[in-house]
C-alpha cells in the first residue's frame, strides 16, 4: 500500500505527542492527560504502523513494549572504557584526595569540585549516532559489556532520540540504571501476590531485570535512569566543567540528579557528604554515597588516571550497615585456589538491603582476635555488594556455665579452633610463614577446589560455557564424571542425559555451549585457568605481552615481570601454576580437545593499547586538544612524556611540530599523526 503523505505527518505527530506525554509522566512526575487517553493515542500509533510497516522508526514510542526474546547478549566494546571510582570511607581520605587532586594540579587554591549522588544501580551505556539511540550495553568489565538495546530501549526516561542540539556524530552516554524505593515495593507486592520470588534489594531487582533476554520482562519493570557522563565524544563538547556536561545531558533529554551541585575545596565535599546523608532516607531512590569530580575538564585531562580509575573523582561512600544477630555454627569454606576461610552460620538478619545468614571471618587470626564463638550475639556488618563480616562480639551476652558468681563462671564453648585436615577432601591444611591464609594442600584432588576451578573456568567472563551451574558441577564432580576443566570437552550428551533433571534438550544446550566455548580469546583462556592472583585485567595483559600461549609457557618468572602490572607476586603465582607437569598437561589437553583462539585478535590488544607504551605529543592537533589527547593516552594505558628519547615508543605530531618532531626522526622513533594516533586507539597495535 502506497505510503500517503498525510499518514507520515500524523504519525510523526502522535510520536510526539505520546513522548511529550511520556516526558511529562515519567520524568516531571505530572501527568498531563489520563491514562486513557494515552492509551488510546498509542494504539492508534500501534494500528497505523502495523498497516504501514514502512513508518516504523527506531525512535517510535511503540518500540518501547519489549520485542521478541534474544538468545543471548552479545558482547559490545565501549569506544571509552568505562572507569571505576576509588572508594573513600573517612573524612581524612577524602582530605587526602583533594590533597593529591591539588598536588597533581600545582596549586594551593581551593578546587572546584563538581559533587553528586552516587546511585545504586549498575552502570551502563548508551550509544546515539546522529542523535539516534542505536545501542545500549552493561559495563561488563570496563572495556566490554553486554549489549541490552532492546531492553534499555523500553525505560521511557532513555530518549531514543536527542532533544536540543549539539552533539557529536556519534556519543556514548554514561550512567546509572535504577528502581526507585516506591517502585520497588510495588514490584516486590506484585511479586508477593503472584507467588513469585521476591527481590532482595531495589539494585538486584535493577540488576535481574536488564539482564532479561526477553524485553517484554524488561519492559513490566519500573526501571529508572540518571546520566552523569560521556565516553567517546566527550572531546568534541562545547564545554568546560562537569557542571555543564550534566546541563548539556539534561538540555538533551536525560535525566541527571537534581541534588547535583558545585563546592570548593574538601570542606565543601564534607559539607555535601553531610547534607546528602540527612537527605538520604528522604530521597526517593536508593545511593550508597556521593561522588566527587574535579569540574574543571581540563584539570581532570591533567590529572588522568591510575589504573581503571580517574584521579580526578572518588567516591565517598555511606559508613556500611550494621545489625546484631546470633551465631549458629562456624563453618571452615574451600576456596577456589585451597583458601580456607571461617565462615559464621548466622540467625537470618535483614541488613544493608539483604538477608544474611553467613559472614565471613577471613581468617584463623582474625577469628582467635575477635574470639567468635557458637551462641555468641555478634555485630554484622554489610557494605554494598560486599560480603558480609562479623565485626566483633557482643561479650555481656555471651553464653555461660552456671558459677557461684559473676566472677565464677566460663563460656559454654570452647574457643574455635582451625581443623587440621581440609573438611572437604582430607588433605592437610597449611599456612606459609607470614601468611595469613591456611590452604589446602589437595589442589584439584580436593572436590571443593575442582568444583570452584570448573565454575570459574566456565564463567561468563572466562570460557563462557551457559548452563554449567553449580548444581550441575556438583553433580557431576561427585559422580566422577568431571576430574579437571578438560574432562568437559569429552563430555556427551549421553553422559549428560543419565544427570539428575536434565532433559535431553538441557544436555544438548550444554553441549553446544561447551562447544561453542572451544572459540575463544587468550586472554579468556589465561583468565580461565583459575591462576592465583591473575584475575581479568593481567590475563589481558599477559595475552597482550606475549601474543602466543606458547610465548607465556616459555616464560620464566623473570620474563613474567617484564609485562606490566606484573610484579613478584603474580609472578611467582604463575610460575608455580606452570611449573606444575599436571597444569601443562590440562593446558594440553584443552588445546588437543579444539579450545582455540585467533593470535593477538584485536579484541586482546584491548582498548589499553598503551599499556607500557610512552608516547610524546607535540606540535598542534587538528581535532583534539592536547589534554584530550592525553587522556585518551592515558585511558589506553599509556604515559605522556614530555620529551623524546630512545624509550619514546610514538611521537604524535600536529602542525608546526618542532624540535621534539626532529628528535624523534633522528631517534628513529616512529612519527605518527592524528588520525593515526585515533585508529591505534580504536584498532590498537599491530606488533
Ligand atoms: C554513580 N554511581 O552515581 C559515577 N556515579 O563517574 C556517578 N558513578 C562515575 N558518577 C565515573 N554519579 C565513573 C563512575
Amino acid at each position: 500500500m502506497p505510503l500517503p503523505e498525510q499518514v507520515v505527518v500524523h504519525a510523526a505527530e502522535l510520536r510526539a505527542e505520546i513522548e511529550r506525554h511520556n516526558h511529562a509522566y515519567y520524568r516531571l512526575d505530572a501527568p498531563t492527560i489520563p491514562d486513557a487517553e494515552y492509551d488510546r493515542l498509542f494504539r492508534e500509533l500501534q494500528g497505523l504502523e502495523q498497516q504501514y510497516p514502512e513508518l516504523l522508526t527506531a525512535d517510535s514510542p511503540t518500540q518501547r513494549v519489549g520485542a521478541a526474546p534474544l538468545k543471548e547478549f552479545p558482547p559490545r566494546r565501549h569506544g571509552v572504557p568505562m572507569l571505576s571510582l576509588n572508594n573513600a570511607f573517612e573524612p581524612a581520605e577524602v582530605e587526602a584526595f583533594d590533597q593529591r587532586v591539588r598536588d597533581g594540579l600545582e596549586t594551593i587554591a581551593a578546587v572546584d569540585y563538581a559533587v553528586e549522588p552516587k546511585f545504586d544501580g549498575l552502570a551502563i551505556s548508551l550509544t546515539y549516532e546522529n542523535g539516534l539511540f542505536t545501542c545500549g550495553a552493561t559495563r561488563g568489565d570496563g572495556a566490554t559489556g553486554e549489549e541490552v538495546t532492546p531492553n534499555l530501549r523500553t525505560l521511557r526516561c532513555i530518549p531514543l532520540r536527542l532533544v536540543g542540539s549539539g552533539w557529536p556524530a556519534l556519543i556514548e552516554i554514561r550512567g546509572e540504571v535504577l528502581i526507585f524505593k516506591q517502585a520497588f515495593a510495588d514490584l516486590n507486592a506484585r511479586q508477593r501476590e503472584r507467588g513469585d520470588k521476591e527481590f532482595a534489594n531495589p539494585r538486584n531487582a535493577a540488576a535481574g531485570s536488564l539482564r532479561q533476554l526477553d524485553s517484554r520482562i524488561t519492559a513490566s519493570r519500573p526501571l529508572a535512569f540518571f546520566a552523569y557522563g560521556v565516553g567517546a565524544g566527550a572531546e568534541s563538547l562545547p564545554i568546560k566543567t562537569h557542571a555543564e556536561l550534566m546541563d548539556l545531558l539534561l538540555s538533551w533529554g536525560f535525566p541527571v540528579a537534581e541534588e547535583r551541585r558545585v563546592v570548593q575545596g574538601s570542606k565543601g565535599l564534607l559539607g555535601y557528604f553531610a547534607e546528602i546523608g540527612a537527605k538520604r532516607p528522604s530521597l526517593p531512590y536508593d545511593i550508597d554515597g556521593v561522588v566527587y569530580k574535579v569540574n574543571r575538564l581540563a584539570a581532570q585531562a591533567q590529572l588522568g588516571f591510575v589504573s581503571r580509575a580517574p584521579r580526578f573523582a572518588i567516591a565517598h561512600k555511606f559508613p556500611a550497615e550494621e545489625a546484631l544477630t546470633e551465631v549458629l555454627g562456624i563453618d571452615v569454606q574451600v576456596g577456589r585456589t585451597g583458601a580456607i576461610t571461617p565462615v559464621a552460620r548466622l540467625k537470618p538478619v535483614f541488613v544493608g538491603g539483604v538477608t544474611v545468614t553467613n559472614a565471613t571471618l577471613h581468617n584463623e587470626d582474625e577469628v582467635r582476635r575477635k574470639d567468635v564463638r557458637i551462641g555468641d550475639t555478634v555485630i554484622v556488618r554489610r557494605a554494598g555488594d560486599v560480603i558480609p563480616e562479623v565485626v566483633a562480639i557482643v561479650p555481656e551476652k555471651r553464653p555461660m556455665k552456671p558459677g557461684k558468681d559473676l566472677f565464677d563462671s566460663e563460656p559454654v564453648q570452647a574457643p574455635f579452633a582451625m581443623p587440621t585436615a581440609c573438611p572437604e577432601c582430607g588433605s592437610a591444611i597449611e599456612k606459609g610463614i607470614d601468611e595469613a591464609i591456611a590452604r589446602c594442600t589437595g589442589g584439584l584432588y580436593c572436590p571443593a577446589q575442582r568444583k570452584q576451578a570448573l565454575l570459574h573456568f566456565a564463567a561468563r567472563r572466562a570460557m563462557d560455557i551457559e548452563g554449567l551451574g553449580d548444581k550441575l558441577v556438583d553433580q557431576m564432580v561427585d559422580a566422577g564424571l568431571l576430574h579437571s576443566p578438560a574432562d568437559l570437552y569429552g563430555l556427551t550428551v549421553e553422559t549428560l542425559a543419565g544427570l539428575e533433571r536434565m532433559g535431553d534438550k538441557s544436555a544438548q544446550n550444554l553441549i553446544a555451549a561447551i562447544e561453542k566455548s572451544k572459540q575463544t580469546t587468550l586472554a579468556r583462556f589465561i583468565f580461565a585457568l583459575g591462576i592465583r592472583n591473575v584475575g581479568e585485567a593481567t590475563a589481558r595483559d599477559l595475552a597482550r605481552h606475549f601474543g602466543t600461549l606458547e610465548a607465556l609457557l616459555a616464560a620464566d618468572a623473570a620474563a613474567l615481570q617484564q609485562v606490566p602490572d606484573v610484579g613478584p607476586i603474580v609472578a611467582a603465582s604463575l610460575a608455580a601454576f606452570l611449573g606444575e607437569a599436571h597444569n601443562r598437561e590440562i593446558i594440553e589437553r584443552l588445546q588437543a580437545a579444539g579450545v582455540t583462539w585467533a593470535e593477538a585478535a584485536p579484541a586482546e590488544t584491548g582498548p589499553r593499547v598503551f599499556t607500557g607504551k610512552t608516547l610524546v605529543l607535540t606540535g598542534t592537533l587538528p581535532k583534539l586538544k592536547r589534554d584530550e589527547a592525553k587522556m585518551l593516552i592515558e585511558a589506553a594505558g599509556g604515559k605522556v612524556s614530555g620529551s623524546v628519547s630512545k624509550k619514546t615508543d610514538f611521537v604524535v605530531a600536529g602542525e608546526e611540530a618542532g624540535s621534539k618532531l626532529e628528535k624523534a626522526q633522528e631517534l628513529g622513533v616512529p612519527v605518527i599523526d592524528e588520525t593515526e594516533l585515533l585508529k591505534l586507539l580504536e584498532k590498537g597495535i599491530e606488533e
